[in-house]
């Protein structure tokens, strides 16, 4: 007889990693449910069309009978809490809303499991922990054992979902794994972000479309790996016997400087200075100067290795914004098709 289909409810589903966790997921055979909220969500048409074998289900994280509902209704195998306010800059000016659904729905979400599972230990949970959780980092590399120190309400409440889900595990056997995920990007990034404003940018500046760019602090390093990759990691953590948490990084750093020179290039652009204005507004009041991580846990464990290297990432990003802007360059000031690609 032929294993049964297993199902996975995805919290998060319309955000950059939800979609590359249902594809992978949906690739694998699974039958997804994704979370979406709101009364009229207008990425609800985007995963319809890009994800038409996934189930939606309306559900917030700051409403439990909602996460109690979306749970019994696709009794799931797997459960990955993706969902959160996850830009740093705007926890900041709502720190009290990131704590109710970056930390709070993560218990709201654990709570609805215990409660389904009723102690069989048959639905298996992954929380999306972050290296934001390192901020003012204490040794470099980080390590899965590198101390916590987190710098902005959204750390801080991912901080507390980190510890419900290791608190879980032990108090309730559940299968609860964290990943420890390094900035992870792709030409699905939301554009708040530094790397896809980057590029956006980029490719707009390139077309005539853009004068400058404005950025706050440049002097900041990331360790900036592709999303795609980083989804098989998350799948891997949730087929272990044994829960645990991981890091999952690409074990190289990068500043902004060094991002800017690559994605301008792309472009034929070699000195970017020229186009990019600080802005004390994209500032933030306290700052994660560095973050590099240490994969090796991973990679022993899991068998997890990054795919994409840092300049495959940038230009991957830069070549998808030339093709999203070109669309909207006036017919009269099309550029070449070489640029357009
Ligand atoms: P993202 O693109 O910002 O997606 C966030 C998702 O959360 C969206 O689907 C959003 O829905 C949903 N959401 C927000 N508030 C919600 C609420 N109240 N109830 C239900 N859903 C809600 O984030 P991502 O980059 O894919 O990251 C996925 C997760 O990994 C996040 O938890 C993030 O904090 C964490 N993480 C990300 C990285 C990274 O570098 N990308 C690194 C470490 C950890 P709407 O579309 O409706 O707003
Ligand atoms: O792209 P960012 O906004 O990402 P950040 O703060 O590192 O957070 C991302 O990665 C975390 C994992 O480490 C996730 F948990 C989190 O959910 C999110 O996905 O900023 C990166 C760096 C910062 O140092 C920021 O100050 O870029 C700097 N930066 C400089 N100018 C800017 C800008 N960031 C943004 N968003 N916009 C700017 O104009």
């Amino acid at each position: 007889m032929a294993p049964a289909q297993k199902r996975a409810l995805i919290t998060g589903i319309t955000g950059q990693d939800g979609l590359y966790l249902s594809e992978l997921l949906v690739s694998k055979g699974y039958q997804v449910f994704g979370l979406i909220r709101g009364q009229n969500n207008p990425k609800r048409d985007m995963v319809e069309r890009l994800l038409p074998a996934v189930e939606l289900l309306e559900g917030d994280l700051g409403d439990m009978s909602s996460l109690v509902g979306a749970v019994n209704y696709c009794q799931p195998d797997e459960v990955y809490n993706l969902a959160a306010i996850s830009f740093v800059a705007f926890s900041f000016k709502q720190p009290e809303h990131t704590g109710n659904i970056t930390g709070l729905g993560a218990l709201r979400l654990l709570d609805a499991i215990r409660i389904a599972d009723n102690g069989r230990g048959q639905i298996r949970f992954y929380q999306a922990s972050t290296s934001e959780l390192f901020g003012k980092v204490r040794e470099t590399p980080q390590t899965e054992l590198t101390p916590f120190h987190p710098r902005s309400p959204y750390g801080v409440a991912k901080a507390y979902a980190h510890h419900m889900t290791v608190n879980y595990r032990e108090s309730y056997n559940m299968h609860a794994s964290c990943g420890i995920l390094f900035n992870h990007e792709s030409p699905r990034r939301g554009h708040e972000f530094v790397t896809r404003k980057i590029t956006s940018a980029v490719a707009r500046i390139k077309l005539g479309l853009q004068d400058s760019l404005s950025l706050g602090n440049l002097d900041s390093k990331r360790d900036w790996g592709f999303a795609g990759d980083y989804v098989r990691g998350m799948w891997a953590m949730l087929q272990q016997d044994e829960p645990d948490d991981y890091v999952l990084a690409t074990g190289e750093t990068h500043s902004i400087h060094e991002f800017l020179d690559l994605a301008f290039a792309a472009v034929g652009i070699e000195d970017w200075k020229p186009y990019v204005k600080q802005d004390p507004r994209f500032m933030r009041p306290a700052e994660v100067d560095l973050l590099h991580g240490d994969p090796t846990k991973a990679k022993k464990v899991l068998g997890w290795e990054p795919e994409v290297s840092f300049p495959e990432l940038v230009t991957m990003m830069v070549e998808n914004d030339l093709q999203v802007e070109s669309t909207k360059v006036p017919r009269q000031f099309a550029p070449p098709t070489s640029i357009v690609r």
